[in-house]
């Protein structure tokens, strides 16, 4: 699914903008919410999600179904011939579309885009849409919740005398099988957007060959493959007027193609590399049956000439073996909860720059896709993961689950294959599968086809992995299998906490039993909490000089480890979480606050990064 584009054959119109918005809960909404104005609304701003924006109720609390609704109006001479789009960049879990009182369909899934064909739906004047979202999670949904009502007084408080079945007292709610609050609704943009009736659906673009070696600012022959898959009549008929023109960053023409697929040689090629992009750009043309301009289509698909390959223990960018220096993040923000905020993605990309980092991974699903853009631009390296987070072994046989795992990962590529930024693909984070015997089986037998499917989807068949908790190594049976081992480790927090000679050892005696794996290794997560302010002459827990002795301490040991390939730490910034004893006002594993100041280890890495050359 192509990023909706304005340019001589199409046109976007951003639905962005303040909607109007209710809560329903966990019955069903009102149907005559979806056909008609809804009654005493309350403003809602899209993107972002609406549970830090409005005072008058606690909309941390919802749990089910929310209301947005908007009008709008699109100039008939504009889209008259044309086919129009209606886009949700994502909608957050799952979302039921009504346009003029008429459904559109439901998607399942709360961070991939999904659109409706409206040509026909559209009419004169004010047209009036309707979006119902539902927040609940479940076994079945990724991420996954726990089933049913909290029970809060009666049943499972530790300390609190059982109360006999009458007199118990619950209320439904969420409960997150992970620890990032449960941000909902319209996250991310909305958009309207045309294209001739027979129109490009698709552009994939990979690498084929190099010239290995290069150094920065030097060029050399490369080979790209394309592929352009056409939409709506007449396809057939239409691939052989379909013209690709390959320009450079300066928007000089290098090569050119016809037809829906080939091979184009770059005879003087810049390589997309760790902090040194750059940028093509394809021009995709597909002319009208009688060169008539209403009936012409075009999209530009930006794209890197670049190579990724796990080998010899080593992680390859270009043919060389690159170091991964970063975190693990989130899409969180004060206010806006995890709406798309243009303004925050080039401030965190810029800490990216200024900590001297390379890398991050998008825990713990696919984030918005102007983020992959703008590291594509800025020579930042992406871990692509799932929104498949809190699995355990009851899931491994849950077939509507496998089945809507397939779809996220399908979807996922289909979304993401052409950014250079990404270099590896994320099955899901810390799925709980070291029990052993048939439970560790299971997982072998559920992880083994997505595998195999993530690998088969993408067209430039990059590595996949999937993050492991911290957990009996020898019983995991999947992490073994991936390209890459990345595992997330609390050694000195979680466990042996508050000891750093103890956590040293023991993830020694683990690294020991990796050695003998001989597949590449990196940190996925590892960290410690910190209360900005907290200081003490001997570093204690949640202090930031433990913060900082806790990355000295650990590093020093992975250094000695020639085949660890990258550390990503938990986590770049502060972000909200459930309440609970564990967080005070969120998790604060940051190396930043939530509102993007260092804390002291910040500095530590900034100068530990800058020791360190992306690529060994
Ligand atoms: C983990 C999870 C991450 C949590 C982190 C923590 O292992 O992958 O989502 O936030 O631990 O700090 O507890």
């Amino acid at each position: 699914m192509l990023y909706p584009q304005t340019n001589d054959a199409r046109m976007v119109f951003s639905l962005d903008g303040v909607w109007n918005f209710r809560t329903v809960g966990e019955t069903d909404y009102p149907s005559e919410w979806t056909t008609e104005a809804l009654p005493e609304p309350i403003p809602m701003a899209v993107p972002g999600s609406y549970n830090d924006q409005n005072d008058m109720t606690d909309l941390y609390d919802v749990y089910g179904w929310v209301v947005y609704q908007r009008t709008f109006s699109l100039p008939e001479r504009v889209i008259d011939g044309q086919r129009v789009v209606l886009r949700f960049d994502a909608a957050t879990h799952a979302a039921d579309v009504y346009l003029n009182g008429e459904k559109l369909g439901s998607h399942k899934g709360g961070f991939l885009p999904f659109e409706f064909d409206v040509t026909d739906n559209i009419k004169p004047g004010d047209n009036l849409l309707a979006v119902a979202i539902d927040n609940r999670i479940n076994q079945s949904t990724l991420p996954i919740g726990n089933e049913g009502n909290v029970a809060f007084f009666g049943s499972d408080n530790a300390g609190i005398p059982s109360v006999e079945a009458g007199k118990r007292w619950a209320k439904p709610q969420n409960r997150p099988n992970f620890d990032f609050f449960n941000f909902a609704g319209l996250n991310r943009h909305v958009e309207l957007y045309t294209t001739p009736r027979t129109y490009i659906a698709d552009v994939a673009v990979t690498t084929k060959s190099i010239t290995e070696g290069l150094n920065e600012g030097e060029t050399g022959p490369a080979v790209i493959g394309y592929m352009v898959t056409l939409g709506g009549e007449s396809t057939d008929e239409r691939g052989d007027r379909v013209t690709v023109t390959i320009q450079d960053e300066n928007g000089d023409t290098v090569a050119t193609a016809t037809g829906t697929r080939g091979e184009i040689t770059l005879p003087a090629a810049h390589l997309w590399n760790p902090g040194a992009a750059y940028l093509y750009t394809a021009h995709v043309a597909l002319a009208g049956p009688a060169e008539a301009k209403a009936e012409s289509d075009e999209y530009d698909q930006t794209f890197g000439v670049r190579t990724v390959e796990v080998k010899d223990r080593k992680f390859l960018i270009n043919g060389r073996p690159f170091y991964f220096k970063g975190f693990g993040k989130h899409e969180d923000s004060y206010f806006h909860g995890r709406g798309t905020d243009q303004l925050l993605n080039v401030k965190d990309v810029s800490l990216i720059h200024w900590l001297n980092a390379n890398s991050f991974r998008t825990s713990h699903y696919p984030y918005a896709e102007n983020m992959y853009d703008l590291c594509d631009r800025e020579g930042i390296v992406i871990i692509d993961e799932t929104p498949a987070v809190g699995m355990s072994w009851p899931q491994y046989t849950n077939k509507p689950l496998f089945e809507h795992h397939q779809q996220v990962i399908r979807d996922m590529i289909a979304r993401d294959k052409n950014h250079p930024s990404v270099v590896m693909w994320s099955l899901a984070n810390e799925p709980w599968y070291d029990q052993g015997g048939e439970k560790s089986e299971n997982a072998l037998k559920y992880f083994t086809p997505l595998y195999e499917l993530a690998h088969e989807e993408d067209p430039q068949n990059r590595p996949v992995t999937i993050v492991c908790c911290q957990n009996d190594y020898t019983k995991d049976l999947v992490t073994r299998t991936m390209d890459v081992v990345c595992l997330n480790r609390y050694y000195g927090w979680y466990n042996l906490s508050g000891d750093l000679d103890a956590a040293c050892y023991a993830l020694n005696y683990e690294l020991d039993w990796w050695e003998k794996i001989g597949k590449p290794v990196m940190f996925t997560e590892y960290g410690a909490d910190t209360m900005e302010g907290v200081h003490g002459t001997h570093g204690k827990m949640w202090s930031e000089e433990y913060q900082r002795d806790y990355f000295a301490r650990i590093d020093a040991e992975i250094d000695k480890r020639p085949w660890f390939i990258g550390e990503q730490l938990w986590n770049f910034a502060d972000f909200v979480t459930i309440q609970g004893t564990m967080r005070v006002e969120g998790n604060r594993k940051g190396i930043l606050t939530r509102d993007r100041q260092p804390k002291m280890a910040a500095h530590f890495l900034r100068g530990r990064w800058a020791a360190i050359p992306d690529f060994g």
